[in-house]
């Protein structure tokens, strides 16, 4: 045995912390932030550990499974080796395709197969052969809104401009707790000290939440907002900086057009409108506007909080709008482009909307993808382009997804199903084989999703901490495994095939950087990153629209305001809202099985207002059913003065006592799935983007 020290990016969340791994042979001695790294500076948060437990968890599978049922209806998982579960899942790829055409395979991919190279690389190996109109991923209960705007606004789904937190005096943040989730569309490792040195320096942080939440309780100013009333506050600002002369769009100027029809189409939208919906004063409001106008560098940036509800595209349009009308866009201390050594908006298309709809509900597609609401009605409802067979990977939409108890029910009904995974959780479980990969440490790693999203130019490839297993299977080996096979099945030309890290190395040597003489190679050189600098100004030449020219008259979100004005004109009932809520242990569905990240009291608790609570004759830790139009979770309540009175917030991620469910630690502490109470009906209807903060509920004592 020999002990090694080992230099990796974790790979677990956005904000690609550096590590160093000690290893003797095949243990994990240690894992510590790499103080080296340009982008993380040595810091790293409690899941970074986590990786020795994923790698070490005895139910993390090794081998392929197959769903056996017995003569008595019972069923078990029998361990085959890979030439039978690749074989089987083709032919059933296969046969549904000859049977019903390519639409009857429905395909779901999980976030975690964006912080996975490999899958980026290699997933078109398999579905450039299933050319389905029924794709589904968990961009739809997230970020799509951020995607179209970025279509609309500068021509690219990938450009996304990044709060240069660093710089900036002025720092407006909607709907995000980066103090819980480490930054989101914003790779902002140690955002912490970051926005303590903001504030340090003299400028200032606006939180603007329904919760008090972590980062909201480091700011300067926190306002409650109502959920899904943000599109209302936001027209307020920008209608604020148009009545009061403080549009100054400086450099943008020349190539920006179509600001005075928004004004024009805005300007009843006042503070005064507003007010009564989002709770938050017009003279607060008309403060914001005016202050982030006179900071010499400001930023408006809304997350997960304002995607993900009723007015998610609106809201991510007016944000960058804002950005656009204070010449903060493309502005050191504003919000810029980055310039990624592997420019991924340069390789992917722009993404495109509409193109086509889904079969039942007519709900558009964006970047060829469906609204994962979608995905159950999909499954049950007969005729033509029904989903009969299902490919789900690094995704857990039962847990994850709207409604995702009807989708627990829809998955038995399927012909086939198949996973890959390296769990047995409330999805695969339903499949009739998983395929799991090699561990995270077992492959190497190059963060094609997330340089493009740092606050810094860096580039980091690490190789593999340990070697892949025996017969073990890389994820894009998978693919690219099935992919041969269905041509073969399909007879269909074969393609040729490069591993990642080689595809890798073509996008460092045509890349932005190439002339500096990025390779592969000599990013080996420089193990815990290469530090390519801060973000520059480069509009317009980044621009992918067609004449380099930001038309901010965007028809689609014009139109979205009379849907908005329908809804707010009528005073509605107040009704109980439902948000949620991330814990910095927890990840998602998927991390509750590692003790040390679990370990303490229950997270999975009902936070609500004392006063709500008096009212409902609701006592602190009481069980209490949250109820909506599609069902009905149990819950402990748990007093907080830091929830805006008529909102409660369940965290998601939960609900892992189903039977069957192979995580041992996890069904421990099972706690209730969120995501059974919020509604597939319920979401942008712009975008079609799920809106699981926003859901009317009821809660009544047990
Ligand atoms: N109510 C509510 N719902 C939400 C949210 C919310 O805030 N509130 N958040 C939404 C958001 S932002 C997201 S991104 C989604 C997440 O939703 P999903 O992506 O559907 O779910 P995850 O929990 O990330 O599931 C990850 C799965 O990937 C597997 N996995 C992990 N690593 C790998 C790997 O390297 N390879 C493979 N093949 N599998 C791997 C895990 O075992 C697990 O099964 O949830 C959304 N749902
Ligand atoms: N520890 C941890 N880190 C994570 C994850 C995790 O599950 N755990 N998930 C990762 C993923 S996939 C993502 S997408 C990111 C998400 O990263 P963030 O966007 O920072 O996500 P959240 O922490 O959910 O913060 C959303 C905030 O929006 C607020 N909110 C809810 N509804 C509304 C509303 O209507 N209006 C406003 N203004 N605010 C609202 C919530 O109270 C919450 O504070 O985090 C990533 N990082
Ligand atoms: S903040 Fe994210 S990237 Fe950094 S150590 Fe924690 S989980 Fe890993
Ligand atoms: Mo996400």
């Amino acid at each position: 045995m020999s002990s090694q020290t080992h230099y990796r990016a974790c790979h677990l969340c956005e904000a690609i912390c550096g590590l160093v791994i000690e290893t003797d042979g095949a243990e994990i001695v240690s894992i510590k932030g790499d103080s080296n790294d340009p982008l993380s500076r040595g810091h790293i948060c409690p899941k970074a550990v986590a990786l020795r437990d994923i790698h070490e968890d005895p139910d993390r599978l090794r081998s392929p499974v197959k769903k056996v049922v017995a003569e008595d209806g019972s069923t078990r998982w029998q361990e085959i080796d890979w030439e039978e579960a690749l074989d089987t899942t083709a032919a059933a790829l296969a046969q549904s395709i000859g049977d019903h055409g390519v639409h009857s395979v429905g395909v779901y991919l999980g976030n975690p197969s964006v912080h996975n190279y490999g899958m980026l690389t290699h997933q078109g190996n398999l579905f450039r052969h299933i050319r389905t109109n029924n794709r589904f991923s968990a961009t739809s209960v997230d970020q799509l809104p951020h995607h179209l705007v970025g279509l609309w606004l500068y021509g690219h789904k990938l450009l996304l401009p990044i709060p240069d937190v660093d710089n900036t005096d002025y720092f407006l943040m909607l709907g995000a707790n980066p103090l819980a989730s480490n930054g989101s569309i914003w790779t902002v490792p140690d955002v912490k000290k970051r926005l303590k040195a903001l504030r340090a320096r003299g400028g200032k942080l606006v939180v603007v939440d329904p919760r008090r939440s972590e980062t909201a309780q480091l700011a300067d100013q926190h306002h409650f907002i109502r959920p899904g009333t943000d599109a209302l506050f936001l027209l307020a600002i920008l209608n604020t900086l148009f009545a009061e002369d403080l549009v100054d769009p400086g450099h943008l100027t020349a190539f920006t057009h179509g600001l005075d029809e928004v004004a024009a189409s805005i300007s009843d939208f006042t503070p005064e409108y507003a007010e009564p919906h989002t709770g938050i004063s017009a003279h607060s409001t008309r403060e914001i506007a005016r202050e982030l106008a006179a900071a010499e560098r400001g930023i408006c940036y809304g997350r997960m909080g304002i995607s993900t509800q009723a007015y998610g595209a609106l809201c991510q349009w007016l944000s960058q709008l804002i950005n656009i009308a204070t010449g903060n866009l493309d502005k050191p201390g504003g919000s810029l482009f980055t310039t990624p050594a592997v420019d991924t908006v340069a390789s992917s298309g722009p993404g495109g909307f509409g193109r086509h709809h889904s079969r039942v509900r007519s709900l558009p597609e964006f970047d060829r993808e469906l609204p994962a609401s979608a995905l159950a009605e999909e499954i049950m409802t007969p005729g033509d382009g029904q989903i009969r067979v299902l490919f789900t990977g690094a995704g857990n939409p039962v847990l994850s997804t709207p409604n995702g108890r009807r989708l627990d029910e829809a998955l038995p009904t399927l012909d086939f199903m198949v996973s890959l995974d390296p769990y047995i959780n409330e999805t695969t479980r339903h499949a009739d084989i998983i395929l799991p990969p090699t561990s995270p440490l077992e492959h190497d790693h190059y963060d094609l999703s997330f340089h493009v999203l740092a606050i810094r130019n860096t580039a980091r490839y690490n190789p593999p901490v340990f070697d892949k297993p025996e017969g073990s299977l890389h994820d894009w080996e998978i693919f690219t495994e099935l992919g041969k096979r269905l041509e073969r099945l399909l007879d269909l030309p074969e393609q040729p095939s490069a591993p990642p890290a080689e595809i890798v190395d073509m996008g460092l040597r045509h890349g932005p950087w190439a002339e500096r003489g990025l390779s592969l190679a000599m990013l080996r050189e420089y193990p815990s990153g290469l530090d390519l600098g801060p973000l520059q100004s480069q509009l317009p030449e980044r621009l992918a629209t067609r004449d380099k020219i930001i038309r901010c008259n965007t028809p689609e979100p014009l139109a979205d305001l009379q849907r908005l004005r329908r809804e707010f004109d009528q005073d509605g009932a107040q009704a109980l809202r439902l948000i949620g809520r991330r814990h910095v242990r927890s990840n998602n569905s998927w991390m509750h099985n590692y003790h040390r990240l679990v370990k303490g009291r229950d997270r999975c608790t009902l936070m609500m207002n004392p006063a709500d609570m008096e009212q409902l004759n609701i006592t602190e830790g009481a069980q209490v059913a949250l109820s909506s139009r599609v069902g009905s979770v149990e819950a402990i309540a748990e007093a907080s003065a830091d929830m805006m009175p008529g909102v409660v917030s369940l965290p998601h991620g939960y609900g892992h006592q189903r039977p069957g469910v192979r995580l041992t630690e996890a069904s421990r502490r099972p706690g209730v799935s969120c995501n059974d109470v919020t509604d597939e009906q319920y979401l942008d209807a712009l975008s079609g983007n799920a809106a699981v903060n926003g859901v009317a509920v009821t809660v009544t004592p047990l």
